[in-house]
């Protein structure tokens, strides 16, 4: 068995779940390509019996008061603090990313759990003045039913947990459906999140796991049982399934792709805005769905903010996740590496001058993908540009007014994140007016990527308008009850209506 097997296998085991190895299901690591595990995939019976044990749940979950639901959460979030660095092992096992993300990725776990626990009390209706004496008229906010959740490989953990800690608290019950590329991180979550159940004498049901391909997901899609669907990935899946959870009424919480740009100003303080810059674009080796990608810098400073971030760039150690020195770790797989290698020839047909970065980086063989990350300076945002692609490449655009800067910048198809960099509080402003980004979220003087759980997360245009973690992004996981009551002896009616 091979050090990473072993590593695999007595984290899971210590977070109280034994690897699997009959299943058809290969769990790779990216760091050499090798396999962990074997995870079984979900039957079409397995998936419709998770359902049903989630929707049966849910029944009695819904009546459970909302701050006795919060028990769970608050025990995961206990869990969670106590196996911390086991299962950002398993994070960094399957998704590759550097030791110092994935214990992020669990700290950002442990706010949500903390977040939701306050949120449990705080699941407000708004109180309306009637127009009809001896009336009042409130909201009330309930349970929705069984939320499916489906997440990408890039966060395995984080983001079942923005929606399973809201969904819980908010009285709803979950079947998740995690990436195929990250089924063990998901087996560790699921045996956590039993045993919060269990110690808090919670009905282990209100979590359902489900593992497998596209195949898998889209029985979550199409079952009216499942009344929000989650999902996260790229444009094209939300594509697919938005329009099927429509047709039968269902309600989707859509976070696809983005293609986060940062305009840098002549004003800036360029030694941060390198710093900035190079943590989101080359961290997590460009596959955060809020990774840099575009720059859009004024002509003046351009060729001095190139020079610097390709200084930082050539310092930037590529290599093992787990060897505390390393910044940049594999990419998930070999289609994640030629996806950057043709956008990039895309790029050179286009014109683009590739400053620096873009090649295969030999770490571990021949079967993982480590890429130093590239600079393409472009002299116009060509279609290439206007596409995501899930790996470390950031294009440089460049601009003399700062209309022309902010056009640029909301002239791609999606919307999730974006930032600015300037000591200019007009510029800065202007950035964040109704005529600046048109972003979900927008930055000043940090990068696009490294968002905290206490704000509402999510983008518009294609990114696909959801809201999740923070805010009042809960009230996506219950359905509001508009309540008017008459404690009159009257029958007025609204409007002034007259009726015998
Ligand atoms: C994602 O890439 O899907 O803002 C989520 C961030 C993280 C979450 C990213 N807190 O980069």
């Amino acid at each position: 068995m091979s050090a990473l097997e072993t590593r695999a296998r007595q984290a899971l085991a210590r977070l109280g779940a034994s690897t699997p190895d009959d299943g058809d299901l290969a769990a790779r690591t990216p760091i050499t390509g090798e396999v962990l595990g074997r995870v079984k995939t979900s039957t079409p019976d397995d998936v419709d019996a998770a359902i049903s044990r989630a929707h049966a749940s849910f029944r009695a979950w819904r009546s459970v008061p909302a701050p006795v639901r919060a028990a769970v959460v608050r025990r995961l979030g206990q869990l969670l603090t106590e196996h911390k660095s086991d299962l950002a092992d398993l994070v960094t096992l399957e998704a590759g990313k550097i030791s110092s993300e994935a214990l992020g990725e669990v700290q950002e776990m442990i706010d949500i759990c903390e977040f939701a626990v306050g949120i449990s009390r705080q699941l407000y209706g708004k109180t309306m003045a009637s127009e009809r004496p001896g009336h009042r008229l409130s909201e009330t906010w309930h349970p929705l039913g069984v939320v499916g959740v489906i997440s990408a490989f890039n966060f395995p953990v984080a983001v079942w947990s923005w929606n399973t800690a809201l969904a819980l608290v908010c009285g709803d019950t979950v079947v998740w459906k995690p990436s195929e590329a990250t089924p063990l991180t998901a087996v560790a979550c699921d045996a956590l999140l039993r045993r919060a159940c269990v110690d808090v004498g919670a009905d282990p049901a209100v979590h359902q796991l489900v593992q497998g391909s596209a195949a898998v997901g889209e029985q979550l899609v199409d079952d009216a049982r499942v009344a929000l669907l989650s999902a996260t990935g790229s444009v094209r899946m939300g594509r697919a399934v938005a329009p099927r959870v429509a047709a039968r009424f269902g309600k989707a919480l859509l976070e696809l792709g983005g293609n986060n740009g940062a305009i840098v100003t002549p004003s800036a303080d360029l030694d941060l805005a390198v710093r900035g810059i190079v943590f989101a674009a080359a961290g997590t080796a460009g596959q955060r769905c809020t990774s840099l990608r575009r720059v859009i810098v004024h002509a003046s400073i351009a060729d001095d903010l190139v020079g610097r971030i390709a200084d930082a760039y050539r310092q930037l150690p590529i290599g093992d996740p787990f060897d505390d020195s390393t910044l940049v770790g594999p990419l998930i797989n070999r289609a994640a590496f030629e996806a950057m290698q043709t956008s990039l020839q895309q790029a050179r047909a286009d014109g683009a001058t590739v400053v620096l970065g873009g090649d295969r980086v030999d770490v571990a063989g021949p079967d993982s993908y480590y890429v130093s990350p590239a600079i393409v300076r472009m002299a116009s945002q060509t279609s290439v540009v206007r596409e995501e692609t899930f790996a470390p490449i950031l294009y440089v655009l460049t601009y003399t007014t700062l209309d022309e800067a902010i056009e640029l910048h909301n002239a791609v198809p999606q919307g999730l994140s974006s930032s600015i960099f300037t000591t200019d509080q007009r510029e800065a402003e202007r950035f964040l007016a109704a005529d600046g980004s048109d972003c979900g979220i927008a930055n000043v003087n940090i990068g696009t990527s490294g968002a905290e759980i206490g704000g509402a997360f999510g983008g518009e245009k294609e990114t696909g308008g959801g809201r999740e973690s923070g805010s009042d992004s809960w009230q996506a996981y219950m359905r509001r009850a508009t309540n008017t009551i008459n404690y009159s002896d009257q029958l007025p009616l609204a409007q002034g209506v007259n009726f015998g």
